[in-house]
């Protein structure tokens, strides 16, 4: 036994040392103090408003785990730019070692990323981006929400000429995200694409700053000033389940048979089950999926900066399109070519009888 007691002692010795060289290597790479038993990170995430935010909350705080040698500080923006821009300051004077940003929009960041390059803190921007002139950053990865919006506008054309549907019938109304914010504006920007490409008519854009709350009121807003809509585009899954609630409120149809009467909607994230079950009834016509799990991807950022490797500067996710059927298998999107994933009912194999 005692043999045992000591053999226990010696390797955890060993291990201490180890662990003790190892953090001091990083130590020299990022000046990340000697007496730091864990890198500090300073995330500033936009809010909770919707699935695909909780989702990359989750994310973010399981990969900068204390397990895995992060002691992150979590400050929740609640939506609101002066309080990242409070939370950023709060990282600076706390010394952190990396500021992580998740910013609510593009624009007004540019001094509190001024003063965080001043202080020496590498910044990574997340999911969504800060306007880049003036606005120093290490690094960003996230979505190219454009794209995610060209996709959405691809899968419409191609469905239109799928089900012989005249584009120029076809009134959309869109629900936008936070104004200013990169998802917003890419995903505005993809259907403005769309717009202009198909002749399409555009009756009017709204804010539903991505809450199903929000999203609610400004569907019920449109039902009653534009009762020729047939389609709507909705810049997030949340304020879809809104949209979807004031439809059915209001005696019309969501669906996809726009030659009957439905109003066919649109959509981004495709995060959560809710969502997909959506699209499966074909309550929700397709959705430009949006992925959240960027924890893991910042956490190999880190490492690498501590290590002195090289990082992109920006990085986007590889992202796929969720539609209610297998009628349109493939669009053309910016001269690339992307299969759809079919999420509604698979019809089964036809039974073949062994007699035959
Ligand atoms: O689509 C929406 C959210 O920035 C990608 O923000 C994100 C967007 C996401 O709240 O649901």
């Amino acid at each position: 036994m005692k043999v045992t007691a000591k053999l226990t002692k010696i390797v955890i010795c060993i291990l201490m040392i180890f662990c003790l060289t190892s953090c001091n290597k990083r130590d020299q790479a990022v000046s990340v103090p000697a007496d730091n038993k864990y890198i500090t990170v300073g995330f500033s995430q936009v809010g909770a408003e919707s699935d695909w935010r909780r989702a990359n909350t989750e994310s973010m705080k399981s990969a900068l785990s204390r397990e895995n040698g992060f002691e992150l500080i979590y400050m929740d923006g609640q939506q609101k730019q002066t309080k990242q821009i409070m939370s950023v300051r709060t990282f600076i004077q706390q010394g952190v070692d990396f500021i992580v940003l998740a910013p609510v929009r593009e624009d007004g960041f540019s001094t509190a990323l001024q003063e965080a390059k001043a202080a020496g803190i590498p910044v990574i921007i997340v999911d969504r981006m800060v306007e880049t002139e003036n606005s120093p950053f290490t690094c960003f990865v996230g979505s190219d929400f454009r794209l995610e919006g060209v996709k959405v506008v691809e899968w419409l054309h191609a469905y239109a000429e799928a089900e012989g549907i005249d584009e120029g019938t076809l009134n959309i109304v869109n629900v936008q995200g936070t104004v200013g914010s990169s998802a917003q504006l890419g995903r505005g920007d993809g259907l403005l694409y769309g717009v202009e490409k198909y002749n399409w008519n555009l009756l009017d854009q709204q804010v539903g700053d991505y809450t199903q709350t929000k999203g609610k009121e400004v569907m019920e807003a449109f039902l009653n000033t534009y009762p020729e809509l047939n389609v709507v585009y909705c810049e997030n899954d949340n304020m879809a389940f809104g949209v979807i609630e004031a439809i059915e409120e209001s005696g019309r149809k969501v669906g996809t048979d726009i030659k009957s009467g439905d109003i066919l909607v649109l959509s981004f994230d495709g995060v959560s089950e809710t969502a997909k079950n959506l699209v499966k009834e074909g309550k929700i016509a397709c959705i430009g999926e949006c992925n959240p799990h960027h924890g893991p991807r910042v956490s190999a950022i880190i490492t690498s900066l501590i290590e002195n490797r090289n990082v992109e500067k920006l990085s986007y996710v590889d992202e796929s399109v969720f539609a209610f059927s297998d009628i349109v298998k493939k669009i053309n999107a910016d001269g690339q070519v992307y299969d759809i994933v079919n999420l509604g009912e698979q019809k089964a194999p036809e039974q073949t009888s062994e007699n035959e």
